[in-house]
């Protein structure tokens, strides 16, 4: 197996961050970074729809109320008491892989590296919902974050729902904690939702409020974004589930490599389940091998998955890769097309010369 050089990717970089977008702050991972199993904080995406908030820890307090037999509020002090969970998740955006899609929809134009792998530590929601004593008509769960800004709906906060099954899921996370220490301010501290399996927007950062609902919520981020709309302008579903997804690490885009032996190697996750297979095209794009899924392997995290490959001629190849996973999902050769531009798993390709 040969070192590989890479050609450096464009694009500005800070803490081995691509920044995507200033203020807010979004940034994305370069491929490099799929090899840890477990991103370093300050490696990790970022995606913020408005201005992090400052935040006075003393005076914190996350409300819990609604559709509940006793609100309560809950200081950090409260929560680092209660029955404490540590989960390893892979969090993609639902905006990943934007510019793979043709015409370009709106929103933060990512390549491929709005997903990170962390360890969360924190209390289960269904902890602080059987505190308050969920209601028997709650059919959905309420996360409002403490951040807002101005959208075409006028001020809003960001606030997500979730369905009440999908709250009470025991890796379900009030997290207060990311890779073992307090959670910093990008990341959605001092507490922030983790709902495993799902894309990033259920996520909620900086949770100031919980509440339990009779009826669905309609809020702007709920009905306005993150759903998939048809070309006819018709909104076809809600986004949820990650979709099924292989991505490369190595070679890097546009590497050359010697002729011999090639390790390639990458991640693949799905919010669907396990994944059970992925696949490389080599040998000019016909021929699909199988890879090895190596690694730790955790309920809802990333696996990694190499394949070495050994190159027949010298010049241009294009290798693809192709995940499937265990509920049967495959990656569609073309992403589908979506008017605001999520859940683009297109099987991706990569140029790799021989010389
Ligand atoms: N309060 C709040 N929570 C939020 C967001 C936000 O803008 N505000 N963005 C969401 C989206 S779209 C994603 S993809 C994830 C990103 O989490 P990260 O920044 O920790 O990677 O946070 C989610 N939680
Ligand atoms: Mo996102």
């Amino acid at each position: 197996v040969r070192f590989v050089t890479g050609r450096a990717r464009s694009g500005s970089r800070s803490n081995g961050l691509v920044l995507v977008r200033e203020a807010p702050r979004n940034t994305e991972i370069r491929p490099e970074a799929l090899d840890a199993f477990i991103t370093p904080v300050a490696s990790r995406f970022v995606r913020t729809n408005f201005a992090i908030p400052k935040l006075d820890h003393r005076r914190y307090r996350v409300e819990v109320g609604g559709a509940v037999e006793r609100p309560i509020e809950l200081r950090l002090v409260d929560l680092r008491r209660l029955p404490q969970r540590t989960v390893v998740v892979t969090t993609e955006c639902a905006g990943n892989q934007r510019t793979s899609l043709s015409p370009l929809p709106p929103g933060e134009p990512w390549l491929s590296g709005a997903v990170s792998t962390s360890t969360f530590t924190g209390v289960p929601l269904a902890v602080v919902l059987e505190r308050a004593g969920l209601r028997k008509d709650a059919i959905e769960i309420l996360a409002e974050g403490a951040d807002s800004g101005n959208t075409p709906a006028g001020e809003t906060r960001f606030a997500r729902s979730l369905p009440a099954a999908k709250a009470l899921d025991t890796d379900t996370l009030l997290a207060l904690e990311m890779n073992g220490r307090p959670l910093a301010p990008a990341h959605g501290g001092p507490v922030r939702l983790v709902v495993p399996g799902w894309y990033g927007m259920a996520s909620v950062k900086w949770v100031s409020r919980i509440s339990a609902l009779s009826a669905p919520f309609a809020g702007y981020f709920q009905t306005e974004r993150y759903v998939f709309v048809e070309e006819n302008g018709r909104v076809a579903q809600p986004v949820r589930e990650m979709r099924v997804k292989a991505m490369f690490s190595s070679p890097a885009p546009g590497a050359t490599v010697e002729m011999g032996p090639v390790l390639v190697s990458g991640r693949a996750w799905s919010g669907a389940g396990r994944v059970v297979k992925v696949e490389v095209a080599v040998g000019g794009g016909s021929t699909w091998v199988e890879a090895r899924l190596t690694g730790p392997e955790e309920k809802h995290a990333w696996r990694r998955w190499e394949l070495t490959w050994v190159p027949v001629w010298r010049g241009r190849h294009v290798l693809r890769c192709r995940a499937t996973d265990e509920s049967g999902n495959v990656q569609p050769d073309v992403p589908r097309w979506n008017a605001l531009g999520y859940g683009a798993n297109g099987v991706q390709s990569l140029v790799v010369d021989v010389r």
